[in-house]
C-alpha cells in the first residue's frame, strides 16, 4: 500500500469522502487522489515521493508556481507580527489600493475569506441596494457554494450529476433564474418577463466552472447594456479570472465594466482572502456605512493580505502576461495537435493561461456544449496523464491553470506525455 493509499484510507473514516472538497476526490475520473507532501514551482510532488506537472495550481491561484520566494518572505514576515488581529491593519489599505489601482470598475472593496463568502455578500448587497429579490445566473456556472447559487451549478456540482442540492429550500431559490450562457435572446427574455424584479445578473465573464468558455463577441457588452437600462446591478464573479487574465481581469480584456466585481484565488496569493467591491454608491450599502450586514472574523487576515499583495506586485513587472499567453498558446496548440496526431477528436478552449481539453467535435460556447464532452474518454485521458507525471483537473467541467513557472521543460514534458496518453486512449 502507497502512503497516499494509506492517508485516503485514514482521511475516509474521519472526513466526508475523505477530501475537504468534493472536486479533489477523483470520483470523476476514478483511481485515488495522491496526497501531496509538497510543491514548488510548477511541481508538486506526492506522500510517496512522485513529483507531477502540476495545471491544478490550487484551482487558480498560484499564478507564480508553489513556494514562490517572495510570497514566502511575505508571509514570514508578516506572520512574526502575529497571524490575526480582529482589527484593521495596514496590510488591508495596501491590498485594497491595489485592487483598486487594478481594476477601475471598483472604487472601494470589502476582503473576505473565501470566493463563496464574496458572491454570496455581493447578491445580498444587490438585492440590498436595489430593493429587488431575484438574481440571474448563467446554466453551468458556478459561484461557490452558497444556497441561492446551487442551482444549474458547474464544477464539483457539475463533476458530481447533481441537479440542485438537497439541503437549499425551494424557497431559497425560487428566485434565482438560470439562462444559458453565450445566449443573448435568452437574457432579454428573462428581463422580459422580470426586469422589474431582477436585482443582479452574475456570470463568470469566462467560465472556468463548465471547463473553460469564452463569452461570444459582443455577449458581455450585451449584459452590460440590458442591466444598466433595467437598473439590475451587473456582477462579474472574477473569483478566478481576477488577475489571471489581466491585471485588470476579464473584464480589462474585454473593455467591459460591471457593477460589482467578485474576486479570490490569485488576490490571496495561495492564502484563503477573497472580496467583492465596486461602486462607490452600491458599496455605501454595506455596513458599517450603510445597512446590509456582513461580517468575518478572519477577513482581512494579515497573512494572506501579505501574500496577496506580494503576489499582485509580481505581477505588475512588465511583460507577465505576454509570457503567460505565450507559454499557454504554446501548450493549447501542442495539445490540440497531438490529439490530432493520434486521430483523438478534441476541442481545445483556451482564454489566456485557463484552458480545458473537450472530448467532442466542438465548439463548446455553452454548458450544453460543454456536456456533450465524452467524460469517460477524459477520465482515461486523465489518468493516462497522471500515469506520465502530468496532474490535471480531475474533472472535465474545470478549468486548467498555467503559471509562470511552467517553463519550456515543464511544457515539453507535458506534450510528450499528451502524445502518449491520446495514443494510448485512441487504440
Ligand atoms: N472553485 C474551484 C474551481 N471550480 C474549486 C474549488 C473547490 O471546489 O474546491
Amino acid at each position: 500500500m502507497t502512503r497516499s493509499e494509506e492517508l485516503f484510507g485514514r482521511a475516509r473514516r474521519v472526513i466526508p469522502g475523505g477530501v475537504s472538497s468534493p472536486v479533489r476526490a477523483f470520483k470523476a475520473v476514478g483511481g485515488r487522489p495522491p496526497f501531496v507532501a509538497r510543491a514548488e514551482g510548477a511541481r508538486i510532488v506526492d506522500e510517496d515521493g512522485t513529483a507531477y506537472v502540476d495545471y491544478v495550481g490550487s484551482w487558480g491561484p498560484m499564478i507564480h508556481g508553489h513556494a514562490h520566494p517572495a510570497i514566502l518572505d511575505a508571509v514570514r514576515e508578516a506572520a512574526t507580527s502575529g497571524t490575526s488581529f480582529g482589527a484593521p491593519c495596514a496590510l488591508e489599505v495596501e491590498l485594497a489600493e491595489r485592487v483598486v489601482a487594478h481594476v477601475p470598475s471598483i472604487e472601494k472593496v470589502r476582503f473576505v475569506s473565501s470566493g463563496t463568502e464574496a458572491t454570496m455578500s455581493a447578491l445580498r448587497l444587490a438585492r440590498g441596494f436595489t430593493g429587488r429579490r431575484k438574481i440571474l445566473k448563467f446554466d453551468g456556472c458556478y459561484h461557490g457554494h452558497a444556497d441561492s447559487l446551487l442551482v444549474a451549478a458547474g464544477s464539483g456540482v457539475a463533476t458530481l450529476g447533481i441537479p440542485g442540492s438537497p439541503g437549499v429550500p425551494e424557497g431559497t431559490v425560487a428566485d434565482t433564474l438560470v439562462v444559458p450562457f453565450n445566449d443573448p435572446e435568452a437574457v432579454k427574455a428573462a428581463f422580459a418577463e422580470h426586469g422589474p424584479d431582477l436585482a443582479a445578473v452574475i456570470v463568470e465573464p469566462v467560465c472556468g466552472n463548465m471547463g473553460t468558455v469564452a463569452p461570444q463577441a459582443g455577449y458581455l457588452e450585451g449584459l452590460r447594456e440590458i442591466t444598466r437600462r433595467n437598473g439590475t446591478v451587473l456582477v462579474f464573479d472574477e473569483v478566478m479570472t481576477g488577475f489571471r487574465l489581466a491585471l485588470g481581469g476579464a473584464q480589462q480584456l474585454y473593455g467591459v465594466a460591471p457593477d460589482m466585481t467578485c474576486l479570490g484565488k490569485i488576490l490571496g496569493g495561495g492564502l484563503p482572502a477573497a472580496a467583492y467591491g465596486g461602486r462607490a454608491d452600491i458599496m455605501a450599502t454595506v455596513a458599517p456605512d450603510g445597512p446590509v450586514y456582513q461580517a468575518g472574523t478572519l477577513s482581512g487576515n494579515p497573512l494572506a493580505m501579505a501574500a496577496g499583495r506580494t503576489a499582485i506586485d509580481l505581477l505588475e513587472r512588465p511583460g507577465i502576461y505576454d509570457a503567460l499567453e505565450a507559454t499557454s498558446a504554446n501548450l493549447a496548440d501542442g495539445l490540440a495537435r497531438a490529439a490530432a496526431d493520434a486521430g483523438v477528436t478534441v476541442t481545445v478552449n483556451r482564454v489566456g493561461s485557463m484552458l480545458t481539453v473537450f472530448f467532442c467535435p466542438g465548439p463548446v460556447t455553452d454548458y450544453t456544449s460543454a456536456r456533450s464532452s465524452d467524460t469517460d474518454l477524459f477520465g482515461r485521458f486523465f489518468q493516462a496523464m497522471l500515469k506520465r507525471g502530468v496532474w490535471l483537473p480531475p474533472a472535465q467541467f474545470e478549468a486548467a491553470f498555467v503559471s509562470l513557472a511552467h517553463g519550456p521543460e515543464e511544457i515539453d514534458q507535458t506534450l510528450q506525455a499528451a502524445a502518449e496518453s491520446f495514443r494510448e486512449i485512441a487504440g
